[in-house]
């Protein structure tokens, strides 16, 4: 079974939040930094404590009964992890790690695989990244919580504990403040789609899965585990530790929407905001209700969106070689194939993620809406665990998203092309998004989904933790 008291909490769980901060730190001096340390580990949050702190939210609400306006209780999470520079500054060995595209760092992989746009070669590429990322980050604190002021109180203390100034033993690069968006929309991500949706159901933690994609075994997110790849090769203190992708990725809304309402497709009785949303939807696979194309091609279908044992219960299966439900280069499509791949006897299991990510900045502006373009910024703190991450997010971003010929087929003569949300590369244009001809190819603008920085971190257990990073 998995030691729950053993994994942070935001693996597994999540941890419940309405802001979330990513707070980016160097190690400024190792010594102090492992004594200090040891005082933060009672601040995290394991998945067990999670668990805990979700029925203590079910049980608030239901005593609010359903009110009008319910508060909410004071509930903060802490979770800690390192980027491979972090534990060479610790002088820890994290070589049995072995992961390449943790031990090259983003920013080297980001030229070399990710297709992020920068300049030079190599070990000298500089992405076009905001400064903080194009230095060496050591670390990350991530504290989420129901508010600002629960979640400042928190960073406080955490700033407390490593010390201020001249005397502390870190340094802080960046702190980012992510918050999921107001009212209505507070599960949907800035183009408006509701996310959050699917990530993997875990055998022997997830004990109702609702339908949809096999469950997976914990080793594909969790180290040491079956379904870890690397299993017999890990260190011991690597055990229930995961491997962690941060992207900050800015989002252009107003200029997002404008493509679609210029490139609105058309069919009879049709208006032009239907023409727009239909090809919206099959740019990213499913309605903004969160509904599946698959199943829903021409209209959204909110009773399916609300039903957990229909939304994401789909495969493709009636698609396999085809796309006119749903274009091949669809984002959740490019991102988990599901019978493209699975109907050729591969498995998907060592390529999935699970999804951690929360919304940054503001909503758009009537300024912004009538110029058509993005003055303000934000988007996505994008963030993803995975016990492999050259098989999980690196491979899904170059392997996938990146590539017009993915998925390969033999029976169809069209090419999907990239993933119009996230993918990266020359040629921006993919096939299928008119279904009444799958084959006609649509020219993107450029890039809506802009990469400005990230790292690879590692997050240890809380017994690595105990035993090896705190003196
Ligand atoms: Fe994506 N979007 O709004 O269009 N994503 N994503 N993603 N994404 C998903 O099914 C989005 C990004 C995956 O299991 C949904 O939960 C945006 C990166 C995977 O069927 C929506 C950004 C990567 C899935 C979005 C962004 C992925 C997924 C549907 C950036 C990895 C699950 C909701 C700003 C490299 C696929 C849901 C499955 C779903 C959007 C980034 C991967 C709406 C806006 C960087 C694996």
């Amino acid at each position: 079974g998995l030691n729950l008291k053993n994994i942070q909490g935001d693996i597994l769980s999540g941890l419940p939040k309405k802001t979330e901060t990513w707070y980016f730190f160097q190690i400024s001096n190792p010594t102090k930094f492992r004594k200090d340390f040891r005082n933060f580990i009672p601040l995290v949050k394991s998945a067990d404590g999670v668990l805990e702190d979700r029925k203590a939210i079910d049980k608030h609400k239901r005593q609010q009964g359903g009110g009008w306006k319910p508060h909410l209780i004071p509930i903060a999470g802490v979770n800690v992890s390192f980027s491979h520079f972090g534990f060479q500054k610790l002088g820890i060995d994290d070589a049995k790690l072995i992961d390449t595209a943790f031990l090259t760092g983003q920013r080297i992989d980001a030229g070399a695989n990710l297709g992020d746009k920068g300049t030079g070669t190599g070990p000298n590429f500089v992405p076009d990244w905001e400064e903080p990322f194009k230095q060496e980050i050591h670390g990350v604190f991530i504290i989420a919580g129901e508010s600002h002021p629960t979640v400042d109180k928190k960073i406080q203390h955490i700033e407390q504990i490593f010390g201020l100034g001249n005397a502390s033993s870190i340094k802080k690069l960046i702190a980012i403040r992510g918050d999921v968006r107001p009212g209505a929309l507070s599960a949907h991500e800035h183009f408006g789609y509701l996310d959050g949706i699917s990530n993997p159901s875990i055998i022997g933690f997830d004990t109702n899965p609702p339908l949809g994609p096999a469950p997976i075994r914990a080793g594909a997110i969790i180290l040491g585990h079956d379904g870890d790849l690397n299993k017999d090769n890990r260190a011991p203190w690597m055990v229930d530790g995961s491997f962690l992708a941060f992207r900050w990725l800015f989002q252009k809304v107003p200029e997002f929407d404008d493509f679609l309402n210029r490139n609105a497709l058309q069919g009879p009785g049709m208006t032009r905001q239907q023409g727009a949303d239909l090809l919206g939807a099959r740019l990213v696979g499913r309605w903004k209700s969160g509904a599946p194309i698959d199943i829903t091609p021409f209209d959204d279908d909110l009773e399916i969106a609300a039903d957990p044992n229909r939304i994401n219960n789909f495969h493709f299966t009636a698609e396999t070689n085809f796309q006119k439900l749903c274009p091949f280069a669809a984002h959740v499509r490019k991102t988990l194939p599901r019978a493209d791949l699975e109907f050729r006897g591969i498995s998907l299991e060592k390529n999935r993620i699970v999804r951690r990510g929360i919304q940054f900045g503001p909503e758009v502006t009537k300024q912004e809406k009538v110029a058509k373009k993005t003055f303000h910024g934000r988007g996505l703190l994008f963030a993803c665990y995975q016990s492999s991450l050259t098989d999980g997010f690196q491979f899904i971003q170059q392997s996938w998203a990146n590539n017009p010929t993915f998925p390969p087929f033999e029976t169809t003569p069209e090419t999907p092309g990239l993933d119009p949300i996230i993918g990266q590369g020359p040629n921006r244009e993919l096939s299928g998004y008119d279904p009444n001809d799958p084959s006609k190819v649509l020219k993107l603008d450029d890039l809506w989904v802009v990469p400005r920085g990230g790292e690879y971190f590692f997050s240890p257990s809380i017994k690595a933790m105990k035993d090896l990073i705190a003196a």
